[in-house]
């Protein structure tokens, strides 16, 4: 890791309307937060007593370092928070998933319709032996069935891996395999830009090198429906007929698992991330409501796949334990045309968006034209989270989906931390390139290699110093990769990105501790000099890498996807040099920049710098399991 560096801050900031703040669910960002830090364990008891629970806890938290448990004792099923509550109180019939298809099919589930749905289906996986603690893979494409089969896991007790529909199959087998799924369940297709993905296929071929599957459950979309092997593969349909309607939630203790989600780490194999269901619940709840700012009538809607853990935090668990209406999409953003999403938001009414930078600089590359088509008067909040977001990509979102009337929440967590950590609550002021301070309930921090909290302006390790509910429990198989997160710097959950705070707290990320490049011994952040090619009219993405040069030690080499319109000739190269030398300094500019027509990215829309690191250097990328076709 590399040594603490001086940032440049230019800060700009923009006060909502008054009004958010009044209204909000967290009015008063400060106190919450003093609130909090005076006595995190009845802050987390207060928020766990709005939800439902078999038995209390005896003690919020026990901290044996590295260790945490939650809700110590307690038992509960988030099941049960998520359907059993609403539909028991009055929101049984308000709608709980709107999904749309890429031709247009709607389908809608109200909560009581899905709290049945999660029930047979539930029953239809024990009928094939699953119970408690058992593993089952997930793969399908993004319907209201992969919902349903994650709450039918949740609601027996088994424990899910749900492995996006992108995936190749040898990812497939791999993540099957370090699981030990005993079932998998899939459909025989997703749809993508009008064409079929055959999921099924795919599966059989994962199936050959996954021996450890018993049974297959196949959700068949298409006409004629496709052949199933009778010894191994069952209908979906089928089962769901002869599953019995009623399925009480199973007791689980706090502390057993809920789910696997493998996360890439920049070396060696996926980890899969183990969270469980008590604290989880609780962060992913918590978060959902305070930080989106959910009120009864929103209408809310997270682009991400469930694939991800934006998805199973922010799709399915935290907005159904609130109870909001999610809308669920399946297929691209600019298919039939770059309007689709604002079109969506429009027919249904969103009122709280939460969406990825690489998405917003993709709309921003078609322009204002598309969105200006459509009255998206409804939105209310804006949400962003993956990557950061760039000034550039803030002020378009803001201004031209958001009207300059919607709080932008730019959400930083990962995988491991289950839920968000830093923000800016709504009503707060926003200030472009800062994600915003850490939410009340994390204690987050930006320290040198020691563990020493670095001044304003000084970058250095974003760290989170305190446990916090949500947070992962264990690598699955390997807890040694566990420790590492909190053995790197003394005291602290390492989370492996570069971070600098502002005189007031503000959190800016500066990207991946290892996308640090160091030229003539000055440490630059690959998304500084990222976010300044960006500011240029004509540059639409930017990807940095470090090339070993044996005179500055490593020199800077950009690829640059352009803006509709922009021409790589006359001097645009010079051009762009003389832009980032005018923002960062001379040591940030490029000494060689090259035009792509896309970069590469991971299929939740994160740059892969290393894979144009390898080919730049001839080298292997490594897993690129994640990498989009
Ligand atoms: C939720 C999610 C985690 C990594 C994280 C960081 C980057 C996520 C960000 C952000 C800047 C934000 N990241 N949100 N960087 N600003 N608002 O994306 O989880 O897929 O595990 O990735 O993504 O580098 O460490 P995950």
């Amino acid at each position: 890791m590399a040594e603490t560096f001086a940032v440049k801050l230019e800060e700009k900031s923009y006060l909502p309307d008054p009004r958010c703040k009044a209204t909000a669910w967290t009015p008063d960002y400060t106190r919450a937060y003093q609130e909090f830090v005076r006595d995190p364990e009845a802050f987390w008891d207060r928020i766990a007593r709005e939800l439902v629970w078999f038995k209390p806890w005896d003690r919020v938290r026990e901290w044996n370092y590295p260790y945490a448990k939650w809700f110590v004792n307690a038992h509960l099923n988030i099941t049960y928070n998520c359907l059993d509550r609403h539909v028991a109180g009055d929101r049984k019939d308000k709608p709980a998933i709107v999904w749309r298809g890429e031709q247009g099919e709607e389908r809608v589930l109200s909560y009581d319709g899905l709290y049945r749905e999660v029930m047979r289906f539930a029953n239809s996986l024990a009928s094939l032996g699953v119970g408690k603690g058992d593993r089952v893979c997930i793969y399908m494409p993004l319907v209201p069935e992969q919902v349903i089969a994650m709450l039918a896991c949740a609601r027996i007790g088994a424990v899910h891996s749900v492995v996006f529909g992108g995936f190749g199959p040898d990812a497939l087998a791999m993540r099957i395999n370090d699981a030990e799924a005993k079932v998998l369940i899939t459909a025989d297709a997703g749809y993508r830009r009008g064409k079929a993905i055959p999921l099924l296929g795919i599966a059989r071929e994962a199936l050959t090198h996954a021996p450890c599957v018993e049974r297959v459950v196949v959700l068949r979309r298409e006409t004629p429906a496709v052949d199933l092997d009778p010894a191994r593969e069952v209908d979906y349909g089928d089962l769901m007929v002869h599953a019995a309607p009623e399925c009480p939630a199973e007791t689980m203790d706090a502390e057993d698992p809920l789910f696997i989600l493998y996360t890439s780490g920049s070396t060696g194999a996926p980890k899969g991330i183990v969270h469980t269901c008590g604290g989880y619940m609780v962060g992913t709840y918590y978060t959902t409501r305070h930080v989106f700012d959910i009120k009864e009538n929103d209408v809310y809607w997270c682009t991400a796949d469930t694939g991800w853990i934006t998805g199973h935090s922010y799709i399915v668990y935290g907005p159904l334990a609130v109870g909001t209406t999610v809308v669920l999409v399946e297929g691209t953003p600019d298919y039939p045309d770059p309007g689709a999403y604002w079109q969506l938001i429009r027919d249904l009414g969103v009122t709280i968006f939460y969406t990825a930078p690489t998405a917003i600089r993709m709309f921003m590359r078609y322009g204002d034209g598309w969105p200006a088509k459509y009255d998206l008067s409804t939105l209310r909040v804006l949400g962003s989270v993956g990557e950061p977001l760039n000034p550039e990509a803030f002020e378009w979102y803001y201004r031209a989906i958001g009207g300059g009337r919607c709080p932008i929440v730019d959400t930083w967590w990962q995988t491991e931390t289950g839920m968000q950590m830093v923000t800016t609550m709504i009503g707060e002021a926003m200030k472009p390139g800062f994600a915003g301070k850490p939410i009340p309930g994390a204690v987050v921090d930006v320290v040198d290699r020691a563990g020493n909290p670095v001044p304003p302006g000084t970058g250095g390790f974003l760290v989170i110093k305190e446990p916090w509910p949500a947070m992962l429990r264990t690598v699955h198989g390997n807890d040694e990769r566990y420790r590492a997160y909190w053995n790197t710097i003394p005291g602290c959950y390492t989370a492996g990105d570069l971070a600098v705070k502002d005189q007031d707290g503000y959190i800016m990320v500066i990207g991946r501790a290892d996308d640090l490049i160091v030229v003539s011994g000055h440490n630059i952040g690959t998304a500084e000099v990222e976010s300044a090619l960006v500011s240029h009219d004509a540059v639409a993405e930017a990807a940095v890498i470090g090339k070993p040069d044996p005179l500055k030690g490593n020199v800077i080499k950009a690829f640059v996807t352009l803006r509709m319109g922009a021409d790589p000739g006359d001097g645009l190269s010079d051009e762009l040099a003389r832009h980032v030398r005018k923002s960062l300094g001379p040591v940030a500019v490029p000494a060689e920049i090259e035009y792509m027509d896309r970069l590469p990215k991971t299929r939740s829309g994160k740059i892969m710098r290393r894979v144009l690191k390898a080919r730049e250097l001839g080298m292997d990328p490594g897993d690129i399991s994640t990498l989009e076709e």
